[in-house]
């Protein structure tokens, strides 16, 4: 039985790279891949990741290219590395859970938890016992089921869902949770894109990107802010390189020179092989942090000054009279933006701005592109719409080549929510729900991730269930959500591999395990697939190919479905035995209930399946007005006084979110080390810190609690004046539970104001064996 080896930093950094992907990329993703399972299994899961009859990529939300014009290798390096984490031929068995109890898995780090390989059998940890203990799946969910009835509210339960879930679980899980009686259905996106999707819901009717693939293809021209494809959307690059070939031309915005912004090496070609590869960005835009709303405060300023010297040819009056509202109060707005307040918020020229304005006034297709560098500060809503108020006045919205694009992480993240896995759910869908199924939805909004902390540390929720993702690590405020957690009566989470919110648990705790995207599916029905929507609302099935982790393995529409059934007892409007079976009839239902999948199992049956409908691409605006909407964003740059940076917690290139799958950041120089944090040379000098100090992170938050993450080590690193970064999850610690973003209630994960302290020294270290160089021999958390 394997010990627990937790790994000891060593740090060791090379200068930045300024290129992205290519053959070295490829080469990194079989060294993980064959370091978790065979060769064979490699190339099977690897032959099948996003082709027609294969599995969609458990990676990001990027879309695949139309069937046809598809690689046979249509993944990136990192896909590959998630694909083959999930078909690892490691297993995590019952011996392993009488060998480690559960206050040890606690002081394991993320790394070493995932390496242990897939859940094979439902386990339970009983209120006072100090391990998990096999039970089987009847026990436990009735173990669930008897706690959720014995509630004095449904109120007081929790359904957490990651962007994992396909489709037809996600629509379950809803369903169980509103039949049940609660819209208390937090999820990942309220951490990620629920920035965008308020925006983009207030002021174009609809919370999703407008733009396609093609859209990608043919625009002029291409924003990308606050966004690191190279390392989270890589095929993203492949698309931005055939933008750039077809004459289309590329800004990014970011505070941080990402390597993949720069200069891009297709791998899956010859010409990523040899040569320099394609420059990806035209101009690039080194901002500071948070600084993105001013930036097109005064590119809108710009163009409205463009407008007055030459009347009638830079706004699209046209699409402003007839398609918007607000235009002359935003105007009014705009033209106040002060040159002083641009400056310091952006760090950026007057001229690098022009520059700016003139690649906007040459181009007549516009897309911009963003992800977390925006949504996860405190004014994301007001920098969303602020680009809204920038496409809208040149009619960047709704014609080919043009429009919003917010870049979703988690693969079928779009999806849940198109499914109705959302606290907020607008009335319509409920009345639909509730029509198809009999029952009245409850009308009160649920909780969202940080209001469910909340409600678990205050005493007003004690049951937890996790559909995917990891809840205590993904959240702000570790400290206080890990207590919060602890608190409740029973947790539950149904996962494919363990991590820490299974050491962090209830009285009572179970893991469910179960398939993953890549395992093959079989029902009472026979063979099953089931759908995924990607971050252009394309639907598409995903058939899982490998044999299961193990025998006692269920679906997540298995687990529901049944869990449903004890919970709510058998009920003839709600089939759930025969959802389980066969997943047509979900998919049946979904079509009757969610606008847009009409003839669902018809066309999805298409290889490729279909794209849903966004009504702002036919001229329509469902918002109050019935038209697009400009918005007043009053000027706002974050507060750094002397002496503190504004921290961003961010993704290194070898981690998935809360699971790291090496020590490593690659494009950025940084290798067998998490613990850092990169810093300009020039704000290391004046807080009076050498390169390569071993500083303790505090974080300054009005409530006077010290929140710290010790022991990192100051790395000098080209980030913008008054910023810094630092690798989460170790750095949610730092994380305030009330620091969140205005009208979304995102927490700010980009936005975390901290002071640098020289470490304290080390409590005794374990003996470890002298590493060679640059060691910080401080362990993960
Ligand atoms: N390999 C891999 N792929 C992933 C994931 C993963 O963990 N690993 N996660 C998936 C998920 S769920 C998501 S949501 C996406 C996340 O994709 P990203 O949003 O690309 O992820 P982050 O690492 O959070 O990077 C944020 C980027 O914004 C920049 N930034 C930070 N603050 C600012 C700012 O104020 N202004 C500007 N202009 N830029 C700023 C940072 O320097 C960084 O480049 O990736 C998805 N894909
Ligand atoms: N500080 C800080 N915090 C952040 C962020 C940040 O940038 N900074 N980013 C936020 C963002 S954008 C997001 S999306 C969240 C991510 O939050 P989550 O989605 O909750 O976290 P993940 O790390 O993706 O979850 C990993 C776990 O999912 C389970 N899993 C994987 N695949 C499957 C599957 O197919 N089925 C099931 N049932 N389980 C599966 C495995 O058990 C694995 O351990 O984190 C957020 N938190
Ligand atoms: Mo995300």
């Amino acid at each position: 039985m394997s010990t627990i080896e937790d790994p000891v930093d060593d740090l060791s950094v090379t200068p930045p790279k300024t290129w992205a992907t290519g053959v070295p990329a490829v080469a990194h993703a079989l060294e993980y891949s064959l370091s978790q399972t065979s060769v064979r299994r490699t190339a099977l899961t690897l032959l099948n990741i996003n082709q027609t009859k294969g599995f969609d990529c458990p990676g990001c939300a990027w879309p695949e290219p139309a069937p046809g014009k598809r690689h046979l290798n249509e993944y990136c390096e990192n896909g590959a590395k998630h694909v083959n984490d999930e078909a690892t031929s490691r297993r995590v068995t019952a011996e392993f859970f009488r060998a480690h109890s559960i206050a040890e898995l606690g002081r394991a780090s993320d790394y070493w938890l995932n390496q242990q390989g897939r859940l094979t059998e439902p386990m339970v940890k009983r209120p006072g016992a100090s391990h998990y203990e096999p039970i089987d799946w009847d026990e436990a969910l009735g173990l669930i089921a008897d706690e959720l009835r014995r509630l004095d509210s449904p109120d007081e339960a929790l359904f957490y869902t990651s962007g994992r879930l396909n489709n037809e679980a996600a629509f379950l899980l809803q369903l169980f949770a509103r039949a049940y009686g609660t819209n208390n259905l937090p999820d990942c996106s309220n951490m990620c894109h629920e920035s965008s999707g308020v925006a983009l819901q207030e002021t174009l009717g609809i919370g999703k990107g407008s733009v396609s693939l093609d859209d990608i293809h043919t625009a002029d021209l291409i924003f990308v802010v606050g966004q690191n494809p190279g390392t989270n959307h890589p095929r993203m690059l492949t698309a931005l390189e055939e933008t750039k070939r077809n004459g289309g031309r590329v800004i990014a915005v970011n505070t941080l020179p990402e390597a993949g912004l720069i200069r891009f090496k297709h791998p899956q070609k010859a010409r990523g092989v040899v040569g320099r590869g394609t420059p990806i960005a035209d101009q690039f835009l080194h901002i500071r942090a948070g600084g993105d709303l001013a930036l097109f405060q005064a590119l809108n300023r710009l163009l409205l000054e463009a407008e007055d010297a030459a009347p009638g040819t830079v706004v699209d009056h046209a699409f402003v009279d007839s398609h918007t509202t607000g235009f002359a109060d935003f105007a009014a707005r705009a033209r106040e933006v002060c040159w002083d307040d641009v400056r310091a918020a952006t760090g950026l020229s007057r001229e690098e701005i022009e520059e700016v304005r003139d690649r906007v006034l040459a181009s007549e297709k516009v897309i911009v592109c963003w992800a977390m560098g925006l949504t996860q500060h405190k004014h994301g809503v007001p920098t969303i719409r602020e680009i809204v108020n920038f496409l809208l006045l040149r009619g960047n919205v709704g014609r080919p080549g043009a429009g919003v694009c917010p870049v979703r992480g988690h693969s079928n993240v779009q999806g849940d929510r198109t499914m109705g896995v959302w606290e907020q759910m607008p009335k319509e869908f409920l009345d639909a729900l509730g029509r198809e199924f009999g029952f009245t939805p409850p009308a009160r909004h649920g909780l969202d991730s940080v209001n469910a902390i909340r409600a678990m540390r205050d005493g007003d929720a004690s049951v937890f269930l996790g559909v995917a993702g990891n809840f205590v690590r993904a959240t702000p405020d570790s400290d206080v959500t890990e207590e919060a957690m602890r608190r409740c009566r029973l947790t539950a989470h149904i996962s494919t591999k363990l991590n820490r919110s299974h050491a962090v648990c209830g009285e009572t705790a179970l893991i469910l395990p179960t398939l993953g995207r890549s395992d093959r599916d079989v029902q009472a029905g026979g063979e099953q697939f089931y759908t995924v929507e990607d971050s252009m609302s394309e639907v598409h099935a995903s058939r899982g190919k490998l044999p299961p982790a193990s025998p006692h393995l269920l679906s997540e529409v298995a687990i529901i479905a049944r869990l449903a059934r004890r919970t709510l007892g058998s009920d003839p409007a709600i089939p759930w035995e025969e959802f389980e079976a066969d997943y047509g009839t979900i998919r049946d239902r979904i079509a009757r209930v969610v606008p847009g999948f009409e003839d669902f199992n018809a066309r999805v049956a298409r290889p490729g399946g279909f794209r849903l409908p966004n009504p702002v691409n036919q001229g329509v605006f469902r918002t109050q007005s019935g038209k697009a909407v400009f918005s007043r964003n009053a000027f706002t740059m974050p507060d750094i006084p002397e002496g503190h940076l504004l921290l961003q917690t961010l993704r290194s290139h070898d981690q998935w979110n809360t699971v790291p799958y090496a020590m490593n950041d690659r494009y950025r120089g940084i290798h067998n080390a998490r613990r850092v944090v990169l810093v300009n040379p020039d704000d290391l000098e004046t807080l009076g810190l050498a390169d390569r100090a071993v500083v303790d992170l505090v974080s300054v938050w009005r409530d006077g609690v010290e929140r710290r993450a010790e022991r990192f080590v100051a790395v000098a690193y080209p980030a913008t004046r008054g910023s810094a970064a630092a690798y989460y999850p170790e750095t949610n610690v730092l994380v305030p539970l009330d620091s969140v973003a205005d009208f979304s209630n995102t927490p700010t994960s980009k936005s975390v104001l901290v002071r640098l302290e020289p470490a304290r020294p080390p409590e005794l270290p374990a003996p470890v064996p002298a590493p060679p160089t640059g060691v910080v021999g401080a362990r993960p958390p």
